[in-house]
């Protein structure tokens, strides 16, 4: 199996500590995505939307999209629990936490956006709604589905457990806080999210984002 991974993505992120997780033998192909790598032939090749991550497996065979390599390599696992609960908070993940609370921190990070745009402001107000869900489904639950800790805990844990760095504030959240130790406490959690490099800044990047 082979990784096209870029190490400061958090939906790159989620895929390797399934990985991790799993034991897994895998070989990581570094991307540089603001480096210009993803606006290449060969990468259209291997992923048209020019997203990280992609998973190779077997050799020639291509998957797309974090979440779809989630369930594909949670499959006979107990990381996939038969519980379709399992696509909904999936979907959410994609739907409704990565455009928010994501969204807002990379672009602040990397100076897309400034803390007061109405652009921040509105992303800020929705994430702030998100978390407000995810911690009332939280609050008579250990686990995100069939309480246990699956493929949904981790997709919704990329982006959730860096939304600190995006100015939000979990102090409010008493059981989104817990699951986040409870996830942290995982048998072979790691975490390897790297920063966001220099050349992520707007006007020193060459991405599908400039
Ligand atoms: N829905 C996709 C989103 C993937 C995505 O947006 N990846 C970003 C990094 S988090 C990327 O590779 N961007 C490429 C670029 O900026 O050129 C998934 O979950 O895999």
């Amino acid at each position: 199996m082979k990784l096209y991974d870029y190490a400061a993505s958090a939906n790159c992120y989620k895929v390797r500590l399934l990985l991790a997780q799993l034991s897994a033998e895998y070989e990581r192909v570094p991307v540089d995505i603001f480096g210009g790598d993803t606006l290449t032939e060969e990468f259209a090749a291997i992923n048209p939307g020019r997203t990280t991550p992609v998973l190779e497996d077997p050799p020639g065979t291509f998957l797309q999209e974090s979440n779809a390599i989630l369930l594909h390599l949670g499959r006979g696992t107990p990381f996939l629990p038969d519980d379709p609960q399992v696509y909904r908070w999936l979907f959410y993940e994609q739907a409704d936490v990565v455009p928010t609370m994501g969204g807002l921190r990379f672009r602040l990070i990397t100076g897309r956006l400034a803390p007061d745009d109405a652009e921040s402001l509105r992303r800020r107000a929705a994430s702030y709604e998100v978390l407000e869900l995810l911690d009332a489904h939280l609050a008579a639950r250990e686990f995100f589905v069939g309480g246990r800790y699956s493929v949904a805990d981790i997709g919704i844990y990329g982006y959730v457990h860096v939304a600190g760095e995006a100015g939000l504030d979990l102090q409010p959240y008493p059981a989104l806080r817990a699951w986040l130790e409870r996830v942290q406490s995982q048998p072979g959690y790691v975490n390897d999210l790297e920063p966001y490099p220099p050349n992520s800044r707007v006007g020193a990047s060459r991405s599908i984002y400039d």
